[in-house]
């Protein structure tokens, strides 16, 4: 039994500059695993705390009393625990934090701690992480949504939806899938150049040119689909995340300069499925606009994935609520939106058990871990968002996909089979 010897946290910089923790834990066996924790623009208001020490140092973002309580609280708690019991592990630090929303000891440094032990363990067997949490199962890989034209809080122009995403339509190896998106990307980036418009990136690596409609930043990402000698609709499909709790203001929707009450905004989504080949909308209500996500889910959840990110923020009571209304038919899963690796997988098998798609997510502020890379695989989630191909951040969880679909060639009975 590899029991838990060593737990260190320190500060490092997320990819937007900004501090965030980073962990390891050793085992009694020498072993180690290495976590860092993401962090979101758009978060909801639901997510459990991200610790961060306010004041003037790093704008009042660093996360030093988060690694105290890593190397001051959590680590005396947990020494000498078997760090194959993931729920123990978990547990303990759930009931040092005592609170409902991990305020105290900090998320951040909660799953920092959590995904670390989980990683060590994994060292010990000598098991891939996929398969070190995903059991004996047999895997299937996720299909890439990748963002491809940010806008939103995640970009400064003047385009409302938060992300534009392409999705491959054909059951393809991973590799082919990267290949389609990566050629979309670029001729995306080409198009913009030669209308004049700026391909810089934003912070998930798509491009954020200075449009100013919804239309005009999909017509953008049609155009580019067609450029790259794919057809809309038949091999690649378009994915949006609206993130419309930044645009909730009085009950009512702000964007593309009108303000929409939740029906028009409903309306408006109709439209657009008829004039683009969208087959998922991710938060396109507000987080507590229950009832018109599942007025949604009953008008166009047979057409397309409505996937709850603010909405569900990862949590089981959240989710609960949403099957119990019916609210959408997808969940997108961020880890750090709960705090710990045993309630993440919790509301995975929540989610699968009652029909739901998992879609797994980076958060806007990334580090190179590829944790998600492996959780998407363990659970074979039907898809993963991970951004642009592009920026090292992004582009690490893909090339860990591309590792792990290599190894699948070499070791076993893995499948990749369509997803919705
Ligand atoms: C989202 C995420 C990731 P953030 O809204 O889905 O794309 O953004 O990490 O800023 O919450
Ligand atoms: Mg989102």
């Amino acid at each position: 039994m590899p029991l838990i010897k060593h737990v260190f946290a320190r500060e490092i910089l997320d990819s937007r500059g900004y501090p965030t923790i980073e962990t390891e834990v050793f085992l009694d066996s020498g072993t180690h695993g290495k976590s860092a924790i993401p962090s979101g623009a758009s978060t909801g208001s639901f997510e459990a705390v991200e610790l961060r020490d306010g004041g003037t140092r790093f704008l009042g973002k660093g996360v030093l009393g988060a690694v105290k309580n890593v190397n001051e609280l959590i680590f005396p708690a947990l020494i000498g625990k078997n760090a194959v019991d993931q729920a123990a592990v978990d547990g303990i630090m759930i009931g040092l934090d005592g609170t409902t929303n991990k305020g105290i000891l900090g998320a951040n440094a909660i799953l920092s701690v959590s995904l670390a032990v989980c990683k060590a363990a994994a060292n010990y067997y000598r098991l891939p992480l996929y398969r070190y949490i995903g059991g004996l199962a047999k895997y299937k890989l996720p299909r890439p949504m990748m963002n491809i034209l940010n806008g939103g809080v995640h970009a400064d122009n003047r385009i409302d939806i938060q992300e534009f995403m392409i999705v491959p339509v054909k059951e393809s190896s991973f590799m082919d899938y990267v290949i389609m998106c990566s050629t979309v990307y670029h001729n995306l980036k080409k198009h913009l150049k030669s209308v004049g418009l700026n391909s810089n990136v934003g912070d998930e690596g798509g491009v954020a040119p200075n449009l100013s409609s919804t239309k005009e930043a999909l017509d953008c990402v049609m155009n580019s689909i067609e450029i790259s000698g794919y057809k809309p609709g038949e091999e690649v499909q378009i994915a949006i995340d609206v993130a419309a709790s930044e645009l909730h203001e009085d009950g009512k929707y702000q964007i593309d300069g009108e303000c929409k009450t939740s029906s028009q905004l409903i309306e408006f989504y109709g439209k657009l499925m008829d004039d683009y080949p969208i087959i998922s909308f991710e938060d396109p209500f507000a987080e507590e606009d229950w009832s018109t996500f599942a007025e949604m889910t009953t008008k166009f959840g047979k057409r397309v994935q409505i996937v709850g990110d603010d909405l569900y923020v990862t949590n089981s009571k959240r989710l609960q609520k949403g099957i119990d209304m019916a609210a959408s038919n997808a969940i997108l899963i961020k880890p750090n939106q709960i705090g710990t690796l045993t309630e993440t997988l919790a509301t995975i098998n929540l989610a699968k058990a009652n029909g739901y798609n998992i879609v797994i997510s980076h958060r806007s502020g990334e580090t190179n871990d590829t944790t998600i890379a492996d959780l998407s695989v363990a659970v074979s989630a039907e898809y993963i968002k991970t951004g642009a191909p592009a920026r090292g951040e992004r582009v690490a969880k893909y090339n860990q996909l591309i590792r792990i679909e290599e190894s699948f060639g070499k070791t076993q009975n893995c499948t990749v089979v369509p997803s919705h």
